[in-house]
């Protein structure tokens, strides 16, 4: 999957949101916990209008708790509804038909003082490619309808999945676009493994995360690669990096783009633990 947008593509793609808004009640926006802004679609509140809406902070098993917890704070008091999930192991799942059911109370309570029969409530997810939409679905549905992953989706014609008796989804996501114009927010999705790396420089990204880690994450970096001490400068950290996991050429020349792939690897991987790359 390479992605890349195009004005005629961000179009498409609006429109095909658009198009689907008239069908739902509630709009779940999904969002990279460990990102939750540079994750979001810019022109998100454009797009969706005032069409009911969930936040949900996906991948949060691989967010800083205390993070997303400050997170989930700011939504509350900017009067956003949001929760943390994890939909590859399916926590938070029964929050969201909650969650919902609240959203919508109002709503479907003049509906039913109008005479007109309960119904599920309506639903679609849209999201930035990689944020977990296809994974979501197949939870929430309980079984695999939509593929995950790299693979790109067989187009068929879209079917609303049951999931339980008060909640129904369309087994097609919206899929939105991220921000390109800003730097640091595509360093953001490429450290996460949101875009590809070919997209951005290797040691660009490498170099914007190993900066964030110390400042951010100093004993996580130390612990992972066995430093006494944090090198001042970017280049000796690299080194000892390189040397410590002999990312070396011949003739002993260090190889950055190789220890450039390998501290990128091990942050996707979790392999320094935890980490979330922005605060409220
Ligand atoms: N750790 C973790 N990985 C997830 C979670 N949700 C999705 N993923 C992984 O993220 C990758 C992209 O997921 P996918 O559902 O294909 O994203 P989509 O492009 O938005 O449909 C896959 O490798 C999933 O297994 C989650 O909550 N936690
Ligand atoms: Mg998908």
């Amino acid at each position: 999957m390479t992605i890349q947008w195009f004005p005629g593509h961000m179009a498409k793609a609006r429109r095909q949101v658009t198009e689907k808004l008239s069908l739902i009640d509630i709009v779940f926006e999904l969002v990279d916990a460990r990102i939750p802004a540079s994750s979001r679609n810019p022109m998100i509140d454009e797009i969706i209008k005032n069409k009911p809406r969930l936040l949900l902070l996906n991948k949060a098993d691989m967010a800083d708790p205390k993070i997303t917890k400050e997170w989930l704070e700011y939504y509350k008091e900017n009067g956003v509804h949001a929760l943390a999930i994890n939909s590859q192991a399916g926590n938070g799942m029964k929050q969201i038909v909650s969650e919902s059911k609240l959203i919508l109370k109002d709503k479907f309570d003049k509906m039913a003082a109008k005479g007109i029969r309960p119904r599920a409530i309506r639903s679609l997810i849209v999201g930035i490619p990689n944020v977990g939409k296809s994974t979501l679905i197949n939870r929430l549905a309980k079984k695999n309808i939509a593929q995950t992953g790299d693979r790109p989706g067989i187009t068929k014609s879209q079917q609303w999945i049951k999931v339980g008796k008060e909640l129904e989804l369309l087994d097609t996501p919206g899929i939105l676009w991220p921000k390109f114009e800003d730097q640091e927010v595509g360093l953001k999705l490429a450290t996460t493994g949101a875009i590809k790396d070919t997209i951005l420089n290797l040691q660009d990204i490498a170099v914007y995360a190993l900066r964030f880690l110390e400042e951010n994450y100093p004993e996580a970096l130390k612990d992972r690669f066995n430093l006494e001490e944090i090198p001042e400068d970017i280049v000796s950290l690299f080194d000892e990096i390189a040397k410590r996991r002999g990312s070396m050429m011949s003739g002993g020349l260090i190889d950055y783009d190789k220890t450039a792939e390998l501290i990128i690897r091990e942050i996707r991987t979790e392999k320094l633990g935890r980490l979330t790359f922005e605060q409220p």
